[in-house]
């Protein structure tokens, strides 16, 4: 039977290959995608974090784990992915700014293409012309934002700031994520939608695809 335990403690170690292995066997077992997502790789990361929190870890074991997380979730991106679909949306989404972390993004970004929107990733720190410059070309109705680090959240509002000032902001919907951002947060830089994990923001981007 699959063991999640272990695939968890993959993750935590930075063993890429057991993660993969341990991932595709739980696939294989008929598990679903999203329950090993948040039963074993989302709760792995947050030890991962808290350990560094507390200096059991550092800077190479955050990315021994994040490639073990990567690894793991390389067989279950394509089982999020819908094929064949009539996009619900367009949607540009990317880290803004100063900000390396993709993983929750890529996340994002599988689920919204799961969910039937066509996505544009734009990456990891991506500076606020680069989201305008998406906008202007694909005409996308919708930008969504991750920032993982305090320091970054400032990028957040800068975004939203040039494609403002490029005169695009009344076209696309802003919505923003990502651990320290809080609807407080959104509210304050003028996003108009927050949420707080990957199922939620897909919710939230077709909330805001519908017609007023
Ligand atoms: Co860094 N890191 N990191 N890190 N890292 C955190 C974020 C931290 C909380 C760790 C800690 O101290 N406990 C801390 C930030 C503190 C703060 O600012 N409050 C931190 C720090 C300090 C740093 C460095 C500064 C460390 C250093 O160099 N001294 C440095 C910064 C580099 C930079 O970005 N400029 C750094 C570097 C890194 C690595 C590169 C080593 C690596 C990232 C690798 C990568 O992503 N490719 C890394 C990692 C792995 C982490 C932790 C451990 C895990 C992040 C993760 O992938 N989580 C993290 C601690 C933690 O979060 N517990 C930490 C799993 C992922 C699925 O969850 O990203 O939260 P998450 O995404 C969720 C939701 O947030 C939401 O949905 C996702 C899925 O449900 N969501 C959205 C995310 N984006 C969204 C967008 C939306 C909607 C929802 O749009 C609408």
């Amino acid at each position: 039977m699959a063991d999640l335990r272990t695939l968890h403690d993959a993750i935590l170690e930075g063993n890429a290959k057991q993660a993969a292995a341990l991932t595709q066997e739980a696939l294989a077992e008929g598990l679903a995608p999203l329950d090993i997502i948040q039963q074993a790789m989302v709760p792995a990361m947050d030890e991962v974090g808290r350990r560094f929190e507390c200096e059991e870890y550092f800077v190479p074991e955050l990315l021994l784990s994040a490639r073990a997380m990567k690894a793991a979730l390389e067989p279950v991106r394509p089982l999020l992915v819908a094929s064949g679909m009539q996009p619900v949306g367009r949607v540009v989404i990317g880290t803004v700014k100063g900000d390396l972390h993709d993983i929750g993004k890529n996340l994002v970004a599988a689920l919204l293409e799961g969910g039937g929107f066509e996505v544009i990733d734009l990456g990891a720190d991506v500076p606020a012309q680069k989201f305008v410059d998406a906008v202007q070309s694909s005409g996308a109705g919708i930008v969504a934002l991750s920032a993982l680090l305090t320091v970054t959240m400032p990028s957040m509002k800068s975004t939203i700031e040039a494609l403002d000032h490029a005169g695009v902001r009344s076209r696309v919907k802003v919505i923003v994520g990502g651990a320290p951002v809080t609807q407080q947060f959104a509210d304050q830089i003028g996003a108009d939608g927050y949420s707080e994990n990957a199922t939620a923001a897909v919710a939230l981007a077709r909330r805001l695809s519908q017609p007023a």
